[in-house]
């Protein structure tokens, strides 16, 4: 049985190719400062939006053809188990994520739940056995059950709390059978609308309690190097957001400690709907050595919510890339497409082609970001901007050597403190040619 009956295994074809089911730029063992491409990238496949989302919006019905679907829930869950393989294998994908709703029904009640996980993971470890396609991370869907209406564990009713934290347990005995690299939490619910009646400190301490009690739970299962990551987002579907942006959850992180064994995911769309670019979250992380894997989409600045487009912006995957550069890689954690097809793109083989698009555009970026350090581009600029730091009073100010009255004393005798223009058009303008 095939999903996907019209699609070969992708290949490399060099961007003159007029094929559309070929990478233009993906050229997995191709070298690129001395690693792959592929052990750059470490791509994945994110199972809700490419398995699960029918293309439903709040004006229409779901519009997507997808050739698992039955009238059977279990029977539809096994179809995706099979059709996402097919697909991570055409595609030369060798990671993937999921949160448990999207990989097997809820039926009646949490027990048929696990029930119906334990039968679905099952069949998931069988085909990645078969495969060699790893789990980069999975995650509880604690936002989506109406019984988190009021949050998961910031909500106000203590059962909810408790009824998190097993389907939080379950995520990570899920983790451990599967070889889970990562374990994402993202506070889906975990946010307030009004503070008339919301007791923030406590919710964020409760949520805190959480997690301490799943870093016990890891080291207790003899899972100690799982990874978890808190993926910031300001808004949607709360006002108010607890992990509003990398540097929030930071602060969140370190009030409570939890640093060791929590690192971010950063997701493109996320930080512009916080106010921010993508790079300037990773360099957030990386400033606190906590840069942990990446949500790769993109958002509509006209549009103003969470749109999760597949990327296609080269200027900011390029300098996406070009954090990642920086900070050694992203191993373990992995490039993850949070991103889905448009309403209009709705039949089977889109699936392919802008998963193809996500994956030749992060080549593309790899290659110009790989440029951009190869001549340190930004790194004379920097250079040349601190300099006043390598001598004089700047050197003394970077080791610590001085005080607010020797600065007063030197201070006072400059007498023509000139500063220098950034030249920025320039600068922009030259980095223009690393697209072309
Ligand atoms: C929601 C979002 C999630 C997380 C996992 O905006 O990004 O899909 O990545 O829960
Ligand atoms: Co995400």
């Amino acid at each position: 049985m095939t999903y996907f009956p019209t699609i070969e295994k992708i290949k490399f074809e060099g961007k003159e190719t007029e094929n559309p089911f070929a990478f233009r730029y993906y050229n997995p063992e191709e070298m690129v400062l001395g690693k792959t491409m592929k052990d750059h990238l470490r791509f994945s496949v994110a199972y809700w939006h490419t398995f699960v989302n029918d293309g439903a919006d709040p004006f229409g019905q779901g519009v997507n053809q997808r050739t698992w679907l039955t009238d059977d829930p279990m029977k539809t869950a096994k179809n995706r188990v099979e059709a996402s393989f097919e697909l991570f294998e055409k595609l030369g994908v060798e990671y993937f994520c999921f949160h448990d709703m999207d990989v097997a029904p809820f039926g009646e009640s949490l027990e048929e739940f696990f029930k119906n996980l334990d039968e679905i993971v099952e069949l998931i470890a069988k085909k990645m056995e078969e495969t060699g396609v790893k789990l980069l991370w999975n995650t509880a869907d604690r936002h989506s059950n109406p019984v988190y209406v009021n949050g998961a564990a910031s909500s106000n009713n203590a059962d909810v709390f408790a009824i998190s934290a097993a389907q939080v347990k379950k995520g990570i005995d899920i983790s451990k059978k599967l070889g889970g690299e990562n374990f994402v939490f993202w506070g889906g619910r975990e946010g307030y609308e009004s503070l008339i009646n919301t007791d923030m400190k406590l919710e964020e301490e409760n949520i805190a309690r959480l997690y301490k009690m799943v870093i016990d739970y890891s080291n207790e299962i003899d899972h100690g190097d799982l990874v978890f990551l808190l993926e910031p987002k300001p808004k949607e579907p709360m006002k108010h957001q607890y992990d509003f942006d990398a540097a929030t959850s930071m602060a969140f992180l370190q009030k409570y400690d939890l640093t060791d064994r929590f690192k971010l995911n950063l997701e493109a769309n996320h930080a512009t709907l916080a106010g921010h670019t993508f790079e300037h979250e990773i360099q957030v992380a990386r400033n606190y050595d906590a840069l942990g894997s990446l949500d790769a989409n993109q958002g509509d600045m006209l549009l103003g919510w969470d749109t999760d487009e597949f990327p296609t912006d080269l200027y900011s995957v390029m300098l996406t890339i070009y954090e990642v550069l920086e900070n050694g890689g992203i191993a373990p954690g992995g490039i993850n497409f949070d991103a889905k097809v448009r309403r209009t793109s709705f039949e089977m083989e889109d699936l392919v082609l802008a998963h193809i698009a996500g994956m030749d555009t992060f080549a593309r970026g790899l290659k110009a970001a790989a440029k951009l350090k190869e001549d340190r581009f930004f790194e004379k600029i920097k250079e040349e901007r601190y300099a006043s730091y390598q001598e004089g009073i700047g050197a003394d100010i970077l080791s610590n050597q001085t005080n607010l009255k020797l600065l007063t004393e030197y201070a006072l005798k400059q007498k023509n403190v000139q500063n220098k223009s950034s030249h920025i058009e320039y600068i922009k303008s030259k980095l223009n040619d690393y697209l072309v």
